[in-house]
């Protein structure tokens, strides 16, 4: 498993215990946003522990945890101005929670199709399930930007397991020959459920496939924000060099480095097929004790700033578990949101549960609690 710590072709500004390693660049950064790049990581991990207690509770079907992989989310989203685009997998929620939209994307995994609408309102492109298949998706999006001649950049978020589909190979294929405004980030966690890294590809690197397509690849330690922030900066400018004299957008692969500590999902063992004394060494980095140090040590957070923050994260993400809990269920919704005229079949189907909720009433088709 690739280690960030030990390979040096990885990009990092912070050591295993937070502190800045010599010679490293600290971004450019407002102290406020450096805090708040903390906050939406600590907001990231509460709403993780407060899913998989839905989960337990049965009041969501399933969760996929991003519990370790909350910097590069974070602070790739933090890297994007708000007009950008973000185009996810279904693991990197700390991107909705930069963009504000735990209210709305708690619905969804509760089961309610209105959650993953709402995201648009925030340029979030609603979750993926079907591996790599919103790339072409994404990048159709960057692309149909530069045509329109304004300047907006899509960030493409996927695993190193969507790296195995012809969906990856066509998108970025695609950017590479017209130039999208793109910066792909692919989470390198080491695992797509039970597929190891190295069973993934023959590559040495997930970055390196950037070389086949014609543009960068970077790796990145995805569990060091500072650093994930750097190099996603450093994309989204490639992304937006539209000026005049400019070469124009050019895209990239980022490989993020880092692990996932929980399970794949809420359905999945990983005592299966993964060692516990490996996790344990990448809890060693966690993102989050790592950055708090960080900005302790440069006096920018003190223990009362953390309390603060820890009561905010329980605050926000109680809201939304409240908010989410007082949508009303409607079976309809299903049909409402993937195309914009129903095919025939689909029109059928729906028709026919509008007639069986006429017939039988809504009572019928809810679950007794
Ligand atoms: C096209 C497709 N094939 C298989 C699956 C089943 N599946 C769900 S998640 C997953 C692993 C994806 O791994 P990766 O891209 O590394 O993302 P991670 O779960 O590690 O975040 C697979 C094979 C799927 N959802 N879609
Ligand atoms: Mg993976």
């Amino acid at each position: 498993m690739t280690d960030p710590l030990a390979d040096a072709d990885v990009h990092r500004v912070l050591d295993a215990d937070g502190h800045v390693l010599p010679d490293a660049e600290v971004p450019d950064l407002s102290d406020e946003t450096l805090v708040d790049v903390y906050r939406d990581m600590r907001v990231t991990r509460r709403f993780d522990e407060r899913a998989v207690s839905l989960q337990r509770q049965g009041r969501i079907g399933t969760y996929a945890p991003s519990a370790g992989q909350e910097a590069s989310a974070v602070a790739s989203t933090h890297a994007l101005a708000d007009r950008d685009y973000v185009s996810y997998q279904y693991r990197e929620h700390g991107a909705v929670v930069v963009r504000d939209l735990l209210s709305e994307y708690l619905p969804y995994w509760m089961g309610h199709e209105s959650g993953n609408a709402a995201m648009v309102e925030g340029n979030v492109v609603p979750l993926n399930i079907g591996v790599g298949s919103h790339i072409p998706h994404a990048v159709g999006l960057a692309w149909a930007a530069s045509l329109r001649g304004d300047d907006t950049v899509v960030a493409c978020h996927f695993g190193d397991g969507a790296t195995s589909e012809g969906d990856f190979h066509e998108g970025l294929n695609f950017a590479g020959v017209f130039d999208t405004p793109s910066v792909f980030c692919c989470h390198n966690n080491g695992w797509a459920i039970s597929i190891p890294e190295g069973e993934q590809t023959a590559s040495d690197t997930f970055a390196e496939k950037a070389v086949a397509y014609g543009f960068d690849g970077m790796r990145v330690d995805g569990m060091d924000p500072l650093a994930s922030y750097a190099v996603t900066r450093e994309a989204v400018e490639r992304a937006r060099n539209s000026d005049s004299d400019a070469e124009g957008p050019r895209p990239t692969l980022i490989e993020f480095v880092e692990y996932r500590f929980g399970a794949h999902t809420t359905a999945d063992d990983p005592g299966v097929y993964r060692d516990e004394s490996t996790v344990d060494h990448w809890r060693d980095l966690d993102p989050i004790p790592r950055y708090e140090t960080f900005l302790r040590e440069t006096g920018r957070i003190d223990d009362e700033g953390v309390q603060a923050i820890a009561d905010e994260a329980d605050e926000v993400v109680a809201e939304a578990v409240d908010v989410a809990s007082e949508v009303d269920a409607d079976p309809a919704e299903m049909f409402a949101d993937a195309y914009a005229d129903l095919p025939p079949e689909v029109r059928r189907q729906r028709d026919e549960l509008l007639r069986q909720v006429e017939a039988f009433g809504d009572d019928a088709f809810l679950r007794e609690e």
